[in-house]
């Protein structure tokens, strides 16, 4: 007769949500760090036509649904990933989703204009949900030289909404900065966020 393997419960023990933009790099972000084939539901999308750095980078297709993937800590406990698509046309996924996550990376433009009042949008929405607040807000693409600057002006903002959340360049094609933003959002200490 054949043995049957031994199955002690489930691996995951966290969630970690990407939130974010069309496009910041949820996607990217999921898969540089992912040790499973991600599952994703990215399709072609109207939307990156005329999008200015879409083009650029050449991404042309957008999630409909979510991402997942997942990364094992060196002591063998598993985080799930899970980005999750924009909130203003997937409220349902995002009532779905947020309250079953350990923590939330917010995932922030750093080169577009008004980068605070953008940022200040998704902070909002997410308060309003009372979502996770063990949160890290990840800022890509900020322009050379600019780092200080673009990065004191969001901390500034975030502070309103949760006092403790770190605020970090990243860049969400290199796993190293991927693990830094999921790692500092799990830390965080448990705030509610600021309505
Ligand atoms: N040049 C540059 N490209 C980036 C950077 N961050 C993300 N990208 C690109 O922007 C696109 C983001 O797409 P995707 O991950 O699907 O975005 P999503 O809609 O948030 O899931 C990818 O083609 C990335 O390679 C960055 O810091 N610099
Ligand atoms: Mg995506």
């Amino acid at each position: 007769m054949n043995k049957l393997p031994v199955v002690l419960g489930h691996q995951v023990e966290q969630q970690v949500a990407f939130v974010g933009p069309f496009g910041v790099g949820k996607t990217t972000a999921l898969r540089a760090i992912s040790d499973v084939p991600v599952v994703n539901t990215d399709v072609d999308s109207a939307e990156a036509i005329g999008h200015r750095t879409l083009q650029q980078s050449g991404k042309t297709t957008t999630t409909v649904g979510l991402d997942y993937g997942e990364w094992r800590f060196p002591d063998g406990k598993v985080v799930a990933l899970i980005g999750v698509p924009g909130q203003d046309r997937f409220d349902a996924m995002w009532d779905a989703l947020l309250p079953r996550s350990s923590a939330i990376v917010l995932w922030i433009y750093g080169d577009r204009d008004p980068i605070r009042l953008e940022c200040r949008k998704w902070l909002q929405a997410l308060a309003q949900r009372k979502a996770v607040a063990r949160l890290a807000v990840a800022v890509t693409r900020v322009p050379d030289g600019q780092e200080q600057q673009v990065l004191d002006s969001v901390r500034e903002l975030v502070t309103r909404f949760h006092p403790l959340a770190p605020v970090l360049s990243a860049d969400p094609r290199e796993p190293a900065d991927v693990l830094q933003a999921v790692t500092m959002a799990l830390v965080t200490p448990y705030t509610a966020l600021q309505a």
